[in-house]
């Protein structure tokens, strides 16, 4: 297999760059990082070296460039199948693509007012009355899910598959803004956090220089 080289932005902040890299992570992929700090003179250009979108994340495999997170978590799910990153039923994959999707497209309030930052805590910070109703359904959406699809394990669909790779940086705003949440939610957000790789992007992310956005 060619090499696979994901470029994402600072661990700290890019929630973007988050999803695809805990699903290559899932998967057991080898693979190389290249992190380009956002907020610096000069990263845009250095960004479009590699994505013509002039966004991270951006994986590259050997000619085939992949952009725009979802994308990559699809294409991380066809090079690794084993790695059950789509659940194998095809209503609960149904299930799964929907919300990740919605996750992809939506919640623009949640992540405009409470942006990833993960080394802060800020509770409170950030909940307007649209950012509550974000939240709201965020937590119908994993309320549902873990019900009807989640009774193999923690997670969305009792495994980890590309819907919780999306919603991980949900999880990480909703401790870093100290979100109240129903007990299944709160016992999922805590799981998530819990995982080896979502530890391993956290230590990186709060080692790295402070600076703001
Ligand atoms: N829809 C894109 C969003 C990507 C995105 O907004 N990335 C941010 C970092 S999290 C970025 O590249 N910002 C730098 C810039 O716009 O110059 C995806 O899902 O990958």
């Amino acid at each position: 297999m060619s090499e696979l080289t994901l470029i994402i932005g600072n661990k700290n902040y890019s929630s973007w760059s988050m999803r695809p890299w805990l699903a290559l992570k899932h998967a057991g992929a080898v693979f190389k990082e290249v992190l380009i700090p956002l907020y610096q003179p000069g990263a845009k250009t250095q960004i479009l070296e590699y994505s013509s979108s002039g966004k991270v994340p951006v994986l590259h495999h050997g000619s085939v460039v992949v952009w725009e997170s979802l994308a990559i978590c699809e294409y991380v799910a066809e090079l690794f199948p084993a790695a059950g990153l789509w659940p194998g039923d095809p209503a609960a994959r149904a299930h799964a693509r929907s919300i990740a999707g919605e996750m992809h497209a939506g919640f623009a309030e949640l992540r405009r007012n409470m942006p990833m930052d993960l080394r802060q805590r800020k509770p409170g910070e950030g909940r307007t009355a649209a950012v509550d109703g974000d939240i709201a359904r965020i937590a119908a959406i994993w309320q549902d899910t873990r019900a009807r699809f989640g009774a193999g394990g923690p997670f969305l669909f009792g495994s980890f598959t590309n819907a919780d790779a999306m919603f991980a940086p949900v999880c990480t705003r909703f401790a870093t803004y100290e979100v109240a949440l129903a007990p299944v939610c709160r016992a999922y957000v805590d799981a998530v956090l819990d995982l080896e790789m979502v530890r391993a992007w956290y230590a990186a992310g709060t080692a790295e220089p402070w600076y703001l956005p």
